[in-house]
């Protein structure tokens, strides 16, 4: 088992300044090549995050996309040694549940093509407030993921259902890190409820402070 976090602030209700947690109205990818290039647009917030922003009594629920990448669609169906007996749907019942006790909204989906999970995590920066990623195997060898999420100016947390770092060497190397605030392996579906905790938790501490 392997869980992995930025816990250097100082747990989940610190509320550090913008400063020391580098947030800004423009994401990290915008200040690449030394000003040289047109700053991304930032971010569409959610209804949620520009709610709370101006102090509205009554908040609409946060949303979380939760996205899943190749092949988890044949979770209980395959190699159940490794991965559980558990399906997929299984996970998005108790994503459901764990969702509705922690107050947030979910949108569940999964696909086989990379270009499709570029474009819904193009469409969580418009319209949510954090990312739950298993991209399966993308999770090792996609720059394009990387890329999306860096840009998406959202929390991430990282979720595989096995250990990977128990398994081959190809596996202990993740693009999706990068961008992640924050990694749960190896402890199966119930990483994905965990993943959901720890992102309320950074909503609702990122929604206190100023920007767009
Ligand atoms: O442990 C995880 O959740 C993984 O993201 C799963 C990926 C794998 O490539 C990553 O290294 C770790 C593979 C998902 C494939 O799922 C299957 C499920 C049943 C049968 C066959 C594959």
């Amino acid at each position: 088992m392997v869980v992995q976090g930025n816990m250097a602030a100082g747990g989940p209700q610190a509320k550090p300044s913008r400063e020391r947690r580098g947030l800004s109205c423009q994401p990290a990818a915008a200040n690449a090549g030394g000003g040289r290039t047109a700053p991304l647009a930032p971010p569409r917030r959610s209804a949620y995050y520009k709610a709370a922003l101006l102090g509205r009594e009554s908040l609409p629920l946060p949303t979380v996309f939760i996205l899943n990448g190749p092949n988890l669609n044949l979770l209980g169906v395959r190699e159940p040694a490794v991965y559980g007996r558990g399906t997929l749907a299984d996970i998005e019942a108790r994503c459901q549940a764990r969702a509705q006790t922690l107050g947030l909204e979910i949108v569940f989906h999964q696909t086989n093509h990379e270009g499709q999970l570029v474009d819904w995590i193009q469409q969580a920066r418009e319209t949510a407030d954090g990312i739950v990623l298993n991209a399966g195997a993308l999770t090792h060898t996609s720059v394009a993921i990387l890329d999306a999420l860096s840009t998406a100016g959202l929390p991430v947390i990282e979720v595989h259902l096995s250990n990977i770092f128990r398994r081959e060497r190809f596996r202990h190397h993740s693009y999706v890190s990068l961008a992640a605030s924050g990694v749960i392996c190896g402890l199966g579906a119930h990483g994905y409820e965990l993943a959901l905790e720890a992102l309320a938790n950074l909503i609702v501490n990122r929604s206190g402070e100023g920007g767009q």
